[in-house]
């Protein structure tokens, strides 16, 4: 088996009231398992198997649709998880912030500009901050797609589907990315990422 379900780096109710327990048990335990067992089973006879999710994603890019949604999402929320904690949003580590500044105008505009692109996303989808060619750059994206498969390598997404926010926040969308960014954020894991993409 490939795809395997990452366990919550916290527990259920410890990203209240942002994101409540509810909402995370029918996220991680419903909708994230759904892609992992539907993922493994579309895996089976491509040649894919034991390949990383982000190699499997890339791969099924173009060529195998519903593979593609499913291992997209696997990544994607591999990383959601990881991309939030208790007591997140805060101030932006010194060498993240700086790119920031240089690249996308400071971190109000940064901010205003990334739950723009999530608000803007119609319908399902993900809003993303991500490096490309050296530069960081805010992307949306429908559906199960990420930067990856844009030639970019994302450091943050947020999650657009209702069912990230529709218990919490029925429709107020902007609520939803308001809170993320100021509460949520985990921006350690962001500049980990931000380490990675950029060596
Ligand atoms: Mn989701």
């Amino acid at each position: 088996m490939t795809f395997t379900l990452p366990e919550l780096p916290y527990a259920y109710d410890a990203l209240g009231p942002y994101m409540s327990k509810e909402t995370l048990e029918f996220h991680h335990d419903k909708h994230h398992k759904a892609y992992v067992d539907t993922g493994n089973k579309l895996l089976e006879g491509t040649g894919l198997e034991g390949k990383s999710v982000e190699e499997v994603l890339v791969a099924a890019y173009g060529n195998n649709q519903p593979l593609f949604n499913n291992a997209g999402q696997h990544y994607n929320h591999i990383h959601f998880w990881q991309w939030m904690k208790p007591n997140g949003g805060g101030a932006v580590p010194g060498a993240l912030a700086k790119k920031i500044d240089e690249d996308l105008g400071g971190f109000e505009k940064f901010k205003a500009d990334f739950i723009q692109a999530g608000v803007g996303q119609f319908g399902s989808g993900w809003a993303w901050l991500a490096v490309k060619d050296g530069k960081l750059e805010i992307q949306k994206t429908p559906n199960g797609e990420n930067p990856l498969v844009h030639g970019a390598k994302p450091i943050l997404g947020v999650d657009v589907w209702e069912h990230s926010y529709y218990i919490d926040y029925r429709n107020r969308r902007p609520d939803y990315l308001k809170a993320f960014i100021e509460n949520l954020v985990n921006w350690e894991h962001v500049e980990k990422m931000y380490a990675e993409a950029t060596k």
